[in-house]
């Protein structure tokens, strides 16, 4: 199978390194030079979870054009405001009729945009519990197993869903056909909206947002309010409660949060379509979200800091 992964960050080369390794043709696209020059010169290296290096060749590339062949999956794991311009650098020349599209990336809007690009029935969408981290140019960790679910973003499973996940399966990875994926990225936005932004403005790590009481209040506070946004949306979320988010956090205890990971990078995060997503829905549907707004604000002020010092 050919698969082309857009986006080749912690996640995107783990899935990457995992496809290549199972015998997939594999292509790496992704604007960090240093990162994709490295793997072309001495391949990926992941760091697994027993210590052990596994290092696989794998074809990458900062420019689309190189791409060899059309794909049969296209596998977005870009960060989310990056979305829009990776799929536009796609030619016509790398898809065909049947190239399915498969988002597993944080936040909400991702699959909407690839549904409003390509044709809405071969987008796939989802939400993955790997992890990894990043650890040099050409060199990822895995920091954890988890599974993957996966669904047709229109609703429901078919073929195409099984096949995906059996080549999750084939590849070493817990996977999943989920019915309602809407509802699956819906509940794991509200963990990120509960952890994220707390542990990218205050330091800590994911396990503190539990024990810390409050980081706690604040991340109950956060989560509430995205909720009752959620229910004014028509999402059903009545079997989620904050103290999901919370199991989450202790589950992850020991874990930069990816926003917490782009801010000790000092990198743009994802904050827009997370926190500033339920204040931007929540300003429609006239749902007041003040903690949301306040967590947004104060993550583009370091944003922005970050973009005057590269100015
Ligand atoms: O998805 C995550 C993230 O960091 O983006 C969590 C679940 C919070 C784990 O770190």
């Amino acid at each position: 199978m050919n698969i082309l992964v857009i986006g080749a960050g912690a996640m995107g080369s783990l899935f990457g390194s995992r496809f290549g390794r199972a015998g997939e043709n594999v292509f790496l696209l992704d604007i960090h030079r240093e990162h994709i020059a490295a793997i072309r010169r001495k391949g990926l290296t992941i760091i697994e979870l027993d210590g052990r290096l596994e290092t696989t060749p794998i074809e990458a590339s900062t420019n689309a054009s190189d791409i060899p062949w059309r794909a049969d999956l296209v596998l977005v794991m870009v960060k989310s405001y990056a979305t829009g311009a990776a799929l536009a650098s796609l030619q016509e020349r790398h898809l065909q009729p049947s190239t399915l599209f498969l988002t597993l990336q944080n936040g909400i809007g991702n699959a909407e945009l690839l549904a409003g690009t390509f044709e809405a029935a071969l987008v796939l969408a989802g939400v993955t519990a790997q992890g990894a981290t990043f650890v040099e140019p050409g060199v990822v960790r895995h920091g954890g197993n988890g599974p993957t679910h996966v669904g047709a973003w229109s609703g429901g499973t078919d073929e195409r869903v099984y096949r995906t996940v059996r080549l999750w399966n084939k590849a070493g990875m817990e996977a999943h056909a989920a019915s309602d994926v809407q509802t699956l990225i819906w509940k794991k936005l509200m963990v990120n909206i509960g952890i994220n932004a707390i542990t990218a403005l205050t330091g800590i790590r994911n396990g503190a947002i539990a024990s810390l009481a409050p980081a706690r209040r604040l991340s109950e506070a956060a989560v509430l309010e995205a909720l009752a946004v959620a229910q004014a949306a028509g999402i059903p979320l009545n079997d989620f409660s904050v103290e999901d988010v919370f199991r989450i956090a202790q589950a992850t205890a020991a874990n930069r949060s990816s926003m917490g990971q782009d801010v000790d990078h000092r990198r743009r995060t994802e904050i827009d379509a997370i926190n500033g997503a339920i204040v931007r829905l929540g300003e429609v549907l006239q749902v007041p979200t003040p903690v949301n707004r306040t967590l947004t604000e104060l993550i583009h002020t370091l944003e922005a800091v970050f973009e005057e010092e590269t100015a």
